[in-house]
């Protein structure tokens, strides 16, 4: 009987539950918004900017330019879901065709919602703005106009492939932007002459009816203390990603960097996507506004435009502002 009871009174502990009151049924959790936080290498982008100048000029036509570009796409693949080469004919000022290969990788290539990130990769062909005239004729390594931006985007990419982000994110490196005429050649549609890569994509996207949310273009960040004013077709086309932008940069510490004054007018790869494709797309691009004979970062077009002049922390800040706002959206 004893021992009976013993039972009744175990059953009884067991089916209230340990004096719990019963708990209601489990509810699907509120979504949350995933958090992510990405770490940005400056070490690692630093070596995507220097293996890029080891091909040496990546000049259109030249062999250099046809290695890199495998090197790039090879790259790119192993951070993009989706990566395709688009390759055009173009002419340049002075009447020779070249094949251009616009690289294009994507992130989540089926999300509706999705920005824009691109830089040039081809280099000059002159360093017509060298101190020394004899230098007018040679190609120049582009390690900061063509590879620095390429280097962080592909850094970015790494980050992205680590954590991938809700949105959609497509990388384009164009070819052909920096073919433009010679200083002493320059005429009165030279300006057309430049960015011959974006304008065949931003005629012709890579997929048909391509849009993107903004677009952001990366040019010369790799420089000494570079200074990002606000280009002025970028706010002409896209203040809102301006503010958006310089306000992320703000609250991560490099206003001094990213510094909220109006900067020149750059006909850059940017004055197409917004023109052609109608993506309001902005220039992150080192500028030296005071100096109408020389507006960009210092060895701009000289053959001092190689790696020993490229600084990782420059590339670390941009790369860092440009996961941060990826991480916002
Ligand atoms: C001109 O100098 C005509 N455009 C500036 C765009 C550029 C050249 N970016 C890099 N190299
Ligand atoms: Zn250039």
């Amino acid at each position: 009987m004893k021992h009976l009871f013993n039972i009744f009174i175990v059953s009884l502990v067991i089916l209230s539950g340990c004096g719990q009151k019963p708990k209601a049924p489990v509810k699907d959790p509120i979504p949350q918004k995933q958090i992510i936080t990405y770490n940005f290498d400056s070490d690692s982008a630093f070596f995507f900017v220097k293996e890029q100048t080891l091909f040496g000029p990546r000049v259109p036509g030249s062999k250099a330019h046809a290695e890199c570009a495998r090197y790039l796409y090879k790259t790119l693949s192993r951070f993009t879901d989706a990566t395709v080469i688009q390759t055009y004919k173009s002419r340049v000022f002075d009447g020779t065709v070249f094949e251009g290969k616009n690289i294009i990788g994507s992130i989540n290539p089926n999300a509706q919602k999705r920005i824009l990130l691109c830089a040039h990769w081809d280099s000059r062909p002159y360093a017509d703005h060298d101190p020394d005239p004899e230098n007018f004729n040679t190609p120049i390594d582009g390690a900061n106009d063509g590879a620095s931006g390429v280097g962080v985007l592909l850094e970015v990419a790494r980050n992205l492939s680590l954590q991938k982000p809700e949105i959609g994110v497509d990388i384009i490196f164009f070819d052909l932007e920096d073919y433009g005429p010679p200083e002493k050649l320059k005429k009165e549609n030279s300006d057309e002459m430049w960015g011959l890569g974006s304008q065949y994509w931003s005629k012709n996207p890579h997929k048909t009816g391509y849009s993107a949310y903004y677009g952001v273009l990366l040019d010369m960040v790799g420089g000494t203390n570079p200074q990002f004013y606000q280009e002025q077709l970028s706010t002409y086309f896209a203040p809102r990603i301006v503010n958006k932008i310089w306000k992320v940069a703000k609250n991560l510490g490099y206003e001094d960097t990213f510094i909220s004054e109006q900067g020149i007018i750059v006909n850059d790869d940017h004055l197409y996507i917004n023109q052609y494709a109608n993506i309001p797309t902005i220039d992150i691009i080192h500028q030296n506004p005071t100096d109408a004979e020389r507006p960009f970062y210092k060895h701009w077009h000289t053959v001092n435009d190689n790696i020993d002049n490229i600084d990782a922390e420059s590339l670390n800040i941009v790369g860092t502002v440009i996961l941060a706002v990826i991480a916002e959206e």
